[in-house]
């Protein structure tokens, strides 16, 4: 299948900052290049300037969900490109770099050097990021995210991807106005906002007192977001929230989706990207014999 004129063996990938392939690598060895679970892989957002992130604990397991502050901790962009990149361009499918700015003016500059590198063949913008403040308000408004699209839009020849934020909102005028601005892609949703109380004593768990929740918890809002988007939209969208089996993902195409991501089920399996295809091979086969017998 093609992604905006990129040729990827299949479409799953992995939901940004959920899978650390490069520490997968040291565990797993080459193992992980030969059984690579996602057919395209997103790196964790980066930032211009090197980030710690926010003060531990980072993450609490809900019902059917996680809630995560990891708040951006990153190498900066003179850090990624010398460090991470060589090694994420190992791996056996194409990348997505994800980039985050917290000016139009940061966002231009991280679009034009990821931009220029032949490891990587799509950018994704995240103007969503719920555990960093600038990170939302440039996706929530249609105005300001379409902005931040045209500026960078003229940065680089690569196809861009943007990052919806469910809490905008309208989620659907803020696609159709990046759309207009010249995005090629839309991947959605990221986290909806959460917290947590420490039982010991009554006071916010998480270090950053709120957070981002994901998973199956979210996963019917989700699937809504994609649906309306979709109606509303005519580029691929990449459909994540929750999605766990091969029948969720079904079930994220059958709304709209191009393709999809799994993000909260990999911290439970690593593998479980290729099960997911697995999953979603045998259903499709199945549901092609049930077609031709009718
Ligand atoms: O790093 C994070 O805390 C984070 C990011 Br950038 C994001 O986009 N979504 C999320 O749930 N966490």
């Amino acid at each position: 299948m093609m992604l905006c004129g990129v040729e990827l063996r299949g479409p799953v990938l992995n939901g940004s900052g959920t899978f650390d392939a490069i520490a997968a690598r040291r565990t797993f060895g080459d193992a992980l290049l030969d059984e690579f679970p996602f057919d395209a892989f997103v790196s964790k957002t980066i930032t211009l300037e090197q980030r710690a992130g926010n003060p531990p604990p980072r993450l609490w397991e809900t019902p059917a969900g996680l809630i995560n502050s990891i708040g951006l901790p990153n190498k900066g962009l003179d850090g990624f490109l010398a460090s991470d990149l060589p090694q994420l361009a190992e791996l056996p499918v194409p990348l997505i770099v994800s980039v985050m700015g917290f000016t139009r003016d940061e966002l231009a500059v991280l679009v034009e050097r990821v931009g220029e590198r032949d490891e990587v063949a799509l950018l994704e913008l995240n103007v969503s990021c719920p555990n960093v403040e600038t990170g939302l308000v440039m996706g929530a408004d249609p105005d300001e995210a379409a902005r931040a699209v045209e500026r960078v839009r003229a940065c680089t020849q690569k196809p861009l991807i943007v990052k919806l934020t469910p809490t905008a909102q309208d989620p659907a005028a803020v696609a159709a106005a990046v759309e207009e601005a010249g995005a090629d892609a839309l991947s959605l949703i990221n986290t909806l906002k959460g917290m947590a109380i420490d039982p010991g004593t009554g006071a916010p768990w998480l270090g950053a007192r709120t957070g981002g929740l994901s998973g199956p918890a979210i996963r019917a809002v989700a699937l809504e977001q994609v649906d309306a988007v979709a109606r509303r939209t005519r580029i691929p969208l990449i459909g994540m929230g929750g999605i766990a089996t091969g029948r969720d993902a079904a079930d994220f195409l059958a709304a709209g989706a191009s393709c999809i991501a799994v993000g909260t089920e990999s911290f439970r399996d690593p593998a479980a990207g290729r099960r997911i295809s697995r999953e979603l091979q045998l259903l499709s086969r199945k549901e092609r014999e049930l077609s031709a017998r009718k």
